[in-house]
């Protein structure tokens, strides 16, 4: 879909829930604003959408959207899960060696379910998570083993 796409309905729903978030003295919306407005229009993004917006605006974490950038962001959003994905994986494959091993895998998990407090993603979690989706057995991941694990997660299939 393209902004010029949008009916002026649309875009008026668009506003509201971006003015919803916008704090007083704040030029637009935090990463985590963005995240409460889509909600309000309904629209669930996974953990790497919105980081991946800001990347390609090429903005700093905490930089803010402004509501021309945020009809933009829902205009595009979900529209390409596996190339968000396929960001994601580079973002966290820190050694750079092409693969996710074990403690990146634990990173990466922590941010899918945002749980900061280390409450559940713990290794046992991450262990079951790499075991079922290590599809050639090799005790790390490659990309096509995990855009399946998470696109089949999304996907509600198990
Ligand atoms: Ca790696
Ligand atoms: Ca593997």
């Amino acid at each position: 879909m393209d902004v010029a796409d949008l009916t002026d309905e649309d875009k008026r729903e668009i506003k509201t829930a971006y003015d919803s978030q916008v704090k007083n003295g704040c030029a637009g919306l935090s990463q985590k604003q963005t995240k409460t407005a889509l909600l309000r229009l309904g629209i669930k993004p996974s953990a790497f959408d919105i980081e991946k917006y800001w990347f390609d605006l090429d903005k700093s974490e905490d930089s803010c959207l402004t509501l021309q950038e945020f009809e933009q962001l829902r205009c595009v959003i979900n529209t390409d899960p596996e190339r968000v994905l396929r960001w994601a994986f580079n973002k966290f494959d820190t050694n750079n060696d092409g693969t996710i091993d074990k403690d990146e895998l634990k990173k990466l998990l922590t941010t899918v379910y945002e749980d900061t407090e280390g409450e559940w993603v713990d290794d046992e979690f991450v262990n079951d998570c790499l075991l079922l989706a290590d599809g050639n057995n090799d005790g790390v991941l490659q990309i096509e083993e995990f855009v399946d694990m998470l696109l089949q997660r999304t996907a509600g299939k198990t």
